[in-house]
């Protein structure tokens, strides 16, 4: 039989302060299926070896918590971390741990440091790791980071890419994953100011929104089950950059504005505090 050309990327994924959305909405992935993301190939000749992740993996303990530190030390610059979830640190990261040292528990900030500094990159999946998020809101008590604020911390310079979204769609981090199997580590020009792959974050939600027309005539919805456009309800399509009105979710069955809702802004870093309260209206940029 012909030698498997099938390349592995070594996959480790970790989960500091936040809901599991991401997992769950990467779990609802269509196409690829979550099967063929995490069983087969994700595309042609490439295949993930997801050699952690907390809430679907079936080892646990001792042996589950020994993977990263073979990982670490045996794929050293070779394998990818994905970082979910936003990093304690208010009393030495106590408030999010990953398994025990010596009989200690180990923050996540400490995993986080020690994992993504021998990393080839880091994705940084969701609002909160990209960006501190919904754990990092004012007063922010367990004094939350973003991945990138916690790596300048501590000087680490791998590479960070941000898939921010609360939750992230599925084909953003999927696509973004398939773009480093293909062509490698994303290109500065690949990604935009707050470091998101334009691919996903290039457009401006009010530019696609299909009730853009509304909008230029001046038809507000009174109520969110009103025809129109939603900004006077405090829709923040206006500032907000994803393709949420094209790709679609669910697998292409509706959006938060398609289905009468409104854009808050979740892939921004001024979420959830500077686009708060949600149901009202913003001073248009
Ligand atoms: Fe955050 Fe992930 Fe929002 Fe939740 O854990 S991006 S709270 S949808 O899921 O980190
Ligand atoms: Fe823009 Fe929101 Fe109105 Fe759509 S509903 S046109 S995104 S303000
Ligand atoms: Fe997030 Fe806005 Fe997209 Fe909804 S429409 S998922 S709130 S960016």
């Amino acid at each position: 039989m012909p030698k498997s050309k099938t390349e592995e990327l070594p996959v480790i994924w970790l989960q500091g302060a936040g809901c599991t959305g991401c997992s769950v909405s990467v779990l609802n992935s269509v196409s690829p299926s979550i099967k063929n993301i995490l069983i087969d190939e994700v595309i042609p000749g490439k295949h993930i070896n997801l050699r952690f992740h907390p809430t679907v993996m079936a080892g646990a303990g001792e042996a589950a918590i020994e993977v990263l530190q073979e990982t670490q030390q045996q794929k050293k610059g070779g394998y990818v971390l994905v970082m979910e979830g936003a990093i304690p640190t208010a009393k030495g990261g106590i408030h999010g741990v990953v398994g025990e040292e010596n009989g200690k528990p180990v923050p996540i900030v400490s995993r986080l440091e020690s994992l993504g500094a021998n990393a080839l990159a880091i994705i940084a999946l969701g609002t909160c790791a990209s960006f501190g998020g919904i754990p990092a809101a004012a007063p922010n008590p367990t004094q939350c980071l973003s991945v990138e604020e916690a790596l300048k911390v501590a000087r680490i310079t791998t590479p960070v890419i941000n898939v921010p979204g609360c939750p992230p769609h599925p084909d953003w981090f999927v696509g973004t994953l398939a773009s480093i199997l293909l062509f490698g580590l994303p290109k500065p020009e690949d990604l935009d100011e707050h470091g998101r792959p334009k691919a996903f974050y290039g457009t401006l939600i009010h530019e696609n929104c299909p009730r853009r027309a509304y909008y230029d005539e001046r038809k507000f919805a009174k109520k969110l089950s009103d025809p129109g456009c939603l900004y006077e309800l405090g829709c923040k399509g206006p500032v907000t950059y994803a393709d949420c009105p094209t790709r679609l979710w669910n697998h292409g069955v509706n959006w938060c504005v398609g289905s009468g809702g409104l854009c808050h802004g979740c892939v921004e870093p001024a979420f959830p505090d500077l686009v708060s309260p949600i149901y009202e209206k913003i001073a248009f940029p």
